[in-house]
């Protein structure tokens, strides 16, 4: 089975680091990879990759031409890989690995919003797609941070339009406790809503309900998997959610399965 998995998350969410990881633990499991990295402000690398968007577009030398700043190169350099994306998904397309592991850039808002992030994803693999969600533990410690982190993994979801696993990342650097609570307020939208009023009293009830409800409306993941670039944590349990994930929306009706929310039946 062939897959393509985006990393997306906030910057510092441990992206790249968790390709390498994940690309280590494949080809450990005998299966082949082709790696991909779309970040043009990356500076080094934890992994080689196959597929990479600075050999077109550097952030270095757009700062220098257009006499930008690092932001304003970021924003001009999602918009020329928008321009010119054909050669970049013939090139991904011509690699035939089990896995496509897809590094995206630090600042999330250019991959999700710009026209190029979502072009890619809606033409590289369709139907095979998933977006690991990278959640950062720092920002996710607290049950309001948690919630709002979670509006940027919903956020994500509404604009891509495909499975979305949402993953708590740098799992080795959190205690066992906070990563039960963690995993129960993913699981549980009340105990949330009772932990955001108690971290923030001043919360109108109606939007802390809301808010704690929005993983309920994101498809196909209940719960948040925990997972460790550092000791390989939760890269079986992100395989396997992958597989399914796909291998569902295979036997599934094309015209259907995109828009499929939890709970909803194919029709007959
Ligand atoms: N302890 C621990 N540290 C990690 C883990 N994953 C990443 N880090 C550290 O977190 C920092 C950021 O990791 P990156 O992989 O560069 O994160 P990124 O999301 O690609 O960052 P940008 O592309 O700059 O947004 C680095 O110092 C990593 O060593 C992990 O699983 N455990
Ligand atoms: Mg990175």
């Amino acid at each position: 089975m062939d897959a393509t998995v985006y990393f997306v998350g906030t910057a510092g969410a441990g992206k790249s680091t968790l390709v390498a990881a994940y690309d280590r633990w494949a080809k450990q499991h005998g299966l082949s990879t082709t790696l991909v990295n779309l970040d043009p402000g990356a500076e080094a690398l934890p992994y080689e990759p196959d597929i990479d968007i600075r050999d077109t577009v550097r952030l270095t030398d757009i700062m220098e031409e257009h006499g930008l700043g690092p932001n304003g190169a970021q924003v001009a350099a999602a918009d020329m890989i928008a321009l010119d994306l054909t050669d970049l998904v013939e090139e991904i397309g011509s690699y035939r690995a089990d896995l496509t592991l897809v590094d995206t850039p630090g600042q999330l808002e250019l991959f999700v919003f710009r026209a190029a992030g979502k072009h890619i994803v809606e033409t590289i693999a369709p139907q095979r797609s998933v977006v690991a969600y990278l959640l950062d533990p720092f920002l996710a410690r607290t049950a309001s941070g948690f919630a709002s982190q979670l509006m940027l993994a919903a956020t994500t979801h509404f604009r891509f339009q495909e499975p979305l696993v949402p993953l708590l990342s740098k799992g080795d650097v959190l205690e066992e406790e906070t990563m039960q609570t963690i995993q129960q307020w993913a699981a549980d939208a009340e105990a949330l809503e009772a932990d955001i009023l108690r971290d923030e009293p001043s919360m109108n009830r109606e939007m802390a309900a809301h808010v704690a409800r929005l993983l309920d409306t994101m498809e196909h993941e209940p719960h948040v998997i925990p997972v460790s670039s550092a000791d390989g944590l939760g890269l079986e349990e992100l395989y396997a959610q992958v597989q399914s994930v796909v291998g569902e929306r295979e036997e599934s009706t094309p015209e259907y399965d995109t828009f499929l929310g939890p709970g909803q039946e194919e029709p007959a």
